[in-house]
């Protein structure tokens, strides 16, 4: 059995990682943005130098295809890839591992000549760190873009994603042409680090992924009153930053005891207004995220947080406003994928813990199409998100030889 080149493999994730690299290491390789647009033109030209057709979608979504140029219902295609797009100060391999290992097995399989009865292809997926809007580029591809809300989305600086498409070269409003016909992907698997400690702390090599988590955001609003930071008696002052702040740490509470205990919850971002040294804060803006696999659980915990928030405005004699951002379904992966994921590990001596994902993925919007799966390998200390997110190469080559055989499986 054919396996991998890691050389090649390495060099193009060295090479993808010079986009956006920032000094200290790591990367910021937002979507649609200049970095990101011409990492976009030095893939295409490593899909072509693989032999597989390269190919762009109305959403921005990059796909290499072995035995295809486009989705047709009447060949259903094994599908793997990711994303190129990066969290600000990111690591090299979030995303750029599923989408460079996707396009290594299919040169591998397209070399080998190795037999497959289904045409296979490789995505990258436009903005899956949502910058602009949770797993952009995948939820178009499955049909479930918005399409009245495309000119409000926008990043939480403001800045709107038919500008940053726009710049691109790219029409927003066209997005949704990127929907594949139905029944036009036969299956799915993506492979991933863990971005967690929980396979390199329990030394196995390979994770076989269950279920992704879902993940719901939105902006909780503080209203309060500005006034002068030093002639306001403090029992008279209505501070919408303090209020903000006592619902932070109540609800991060509320979600570690009345969570499943796998609920996890974030406020990454935190506006002030007026946000003047010597004015009390008539605003406290929070961008509140929740996630967790069990869709009920989150419902309850979303609820609980309003009620939450209002009983801690009421106490402090502010308003509070829910504007809601993204929330994606937590979403089960198919057995079958899991099995060939199991197999294609059992082949190569690979032991695999099957667990669910505490991050979103693309995969999630694919199991609504098709049969998604996805495969993990260790993170080291589990960082992620932090510009010294790495694996060890070994575990990289890993992951990439059991890619390669669950696809050749899944296309046979
Ligand atoms: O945020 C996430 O879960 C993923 O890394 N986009
Ligand atoms: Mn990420
Ligand atoms: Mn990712």
């Amino acid at each position: 059995m054919t396996t991998i080149s890691l050389p090649r493999l390495r060099e193009r994730i060295e090479t993808l990682a010079r986009f956006g690299a920032l000094p200290g290491g790591g990367v910021t390789r937002s979507a649609w943005s200049p970095p990101h647009e011409e990492a976009r033109a030095w893939l295409i030209g490593e899909i072509r130098a693989a032999g597989l057709d390269p190919w762009v979608d109305a959403a921005g979504n990059i796909f290499g295809g072995l035995g295809m140029s486009a989705f047709d219902a009447a060949r259903p295609a094994v599908v793997t890839g990711s994303h190129i797009d990066t969290v600000p100060e990111g690591g090299i391999l979030d995303g750029a591992l599923g989408v460079l290992a996707g396009l290594e097995a299919l040169h591998t399989i397209q070399e080998s000549g190795d037999p497959h009865t289904r045409p296979l292809a490789v995505a990258a997926w436009s903005d899956e760190e949502g910058r602009y809007g949770s797993l952009f580029g995948s939820r178009a591809f499955c049909g479930k873009l918005e399409a009245a809300r495309l000119p409000e989305m926008a990043a939480s600086d403001g800045e709107r994603l038919v500008d940053a498409m726009t710049r691109a070269g790219f029409d927003a409003m066209r997005s949704p042409e990127a929907a594949a016909p139905e029944g036009s992907v036969a299956a799915y698997v993506e492979l991933h680090i863990e971005q967690g400690p929980r396979l390199e702390e329990a030394g196995i090599p390979i994770g076989t992924v269950e279920a992704i988590v879902g993940v719901r955001r939105s902006w909780v609003v503080f209203i309060g009153q500005a006034d002068h930071a030093g002639t306001t008696p403090m029992e008279r002052r209505r501070d919408g930053f303090l209020a903000a702040a006592e619902f932070a740490l109540k609800a991060r509470d509320l979600v570690v005891k009345r969570g499943s205990g796998r609920s996890v919850t974030n406020f990454g971002v935190v506006h002030v207004h007026p946000a003047v040294g010597n004015i009390v804060p008539a605003r406290g803006e929070l961008l509140h995220e929740m996630r967790e696999p069990d869709p009920a659980v989150l419902d309850r915990l979303a609820r609980e947080c309003v009620t939450l928030a209002k009983r801690v405005a009421r106490r402090r004699q502010v308003q509070v406003e829910f504007r809601p951002v993204s929330a994606t379904m937590p979403a089960p992966c198919a057995p079958r994928v899991q099995a060939a994921i199991d197999a294609a590990a059992a082949d190569l001596g690979l032991a695999t813990q099957h667990m669910y994902s505490a991050a979103g993925h693309d995969a999630q919007n694919l199991a609504a199409v098709t049969d998604a799966g996805m495969i993990f390998i260790p993170s080291k200390g589990g960082r992620s998100h932090r510009v010294d997110e790495m694996s060890d190469w070994e575990a990289i080559e890993r992951g990439a030889n059991v890619l390669l055989r669950t696809l050749i499986a899944l296309a046979n």
